[in-house]
């Protein structure tokens, strides 16, 4: 059994949390060299990422945040009263505040991640900091999801909640997926808060993922260094850079990891070798437009109800309903 302190409930839906040796050992033995970003968020990657979102360059976080506080009123007020609140990747209560606050008479915040000590850790603080139930649920992003009967009152309607743009790390079929899944989770009637990050000037994108101070390139390069501890994989690290570019034809931002020389990667009895200037491709993170985010969201059986930008149009909050 889990302890949950004052949440409402815990449910464990038991996640796969993948296998990061047999993973990257299938992923260095393809052409292109490929690993999931999800590999990225170990204890020290999260403390990475969240330094990120405080440097100059990296937009998002704090367009996104102004935007929500700039239109709170009138986002809160679409939403209407009594909704459950359904977050995808529990939060910090920076980021539902707002929400929560301005919210008529909230039922409940329902917390889901996939990392059981985290979504613990940050569900019970947050059980303390709002004034309405708490419960966690330990799950990945595209489990289906039953919602326990009885424990909490039943919300006039579930608002899906997923702030920071993560969407823009699915592939455009598997950001279908995951929309028609959340449409299946959160019942008829809902609505969908997402951050959908915006298609910008080049310049402006590789800046966000190559700053100046080195924080996403530490990031990034932070594979490299769970790879040592935690597979013992031989590598020398001094032999790959960061290196971030906007696809344009794709509309995504690609994060790889680039041999500055021929060097190799040893895992166990496998051997990968890298030519001079081969990548391992990390991440990818989509930009959209207001049509092409409509055109994705059209899909599933969600639709655009409304949408918020900033002056420079650069980060959008979207507001689905299905
Ligand atoms: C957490 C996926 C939204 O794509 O902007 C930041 C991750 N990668 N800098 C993003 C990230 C490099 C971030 N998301």
């Amino acid at each position: 059994s889990v302890p949950h302190g004052h949440l409402a409930y815990f449910l464990d839906l038991h996640p796969d949390l993948g296998d990061f040796r047999a993973d990257a050992i299938e992923g260095l033995g393809k052409k292109q060299k490929s690993i999931s970003p999800k590999y990225f968020y170990d204890e020290r990657g999260s403390k990475i990422f969240n330094g990120i979102t405080e440097v100059k360059e990296y937009y998002p976080t704090r367009t996104e945040r102004q935007i929500f506080l700039d239109n709170a009123k009138e986002i809160t007020g679409e939403i209407g009263a009594g909704v459950g609140v359904f977050e995808y990747g529990s939060g910090s209560s920076e980021k539902i505040e707002w929400l929560v606050k301005g919210l008529k008479n909230p039922a409940a915040y329902v917390a889901m991640d996939i990392s059981r000590d985290h979504l613990i850790e940050s569900a019970s603080v947050m059980a303390e900091q709002l004034s309405i139930p708490v419960a966690a649920i330990c799950a990945d992003f595209h489990a289906p999801i039953k919602f326990p009967k009885g424990v909490l009152k039943d919300p006039e309607h579930w608002l899906g909640y997923f702030p920071g743009s993560t969407i823009g790390n699915m592939l455009p079929e598997t950001a279908v997926g995951f929309l028609r899944r959340a449409s299946e989770t959160l019942g008829t009637g809902a609505q969908f808060l997402i951050g959908v990050d915006q298609v910008k000037d080049k310049s402006v994108l590789e800046a966000a993922y190559d700053d100046a101070e080195g924080v996403t390139a530490k990031f990034n390069m932070n594979l490299l260094v769970r790879m040592q501890r935690e597979l013992g994989a031989k590598i020398n690290i001094d032999d790959f850079e960061h290196y971030a570019f906007y696809n344009e034809q794709l509309s995504r931002i690609e994060m790889h990891l680039r041999a500055k020389q021929a060097t190799k990667i040893v895992i166990d009895d496998h051997e990968f070798s890298f030519a001079k200037d081969e990548t391992l491709h990390t991440e990818n993170s989509h930009k959209f437009t207001d049509e092409k985010f409509s055109q994705l969201v059209n899909q599933t059986p969600w639709h655009v109800e409304k949408t918020w930008t900033d002056p420079q149009g650069w980060f959008a909050a979207c507001l689905l309903s299905n």
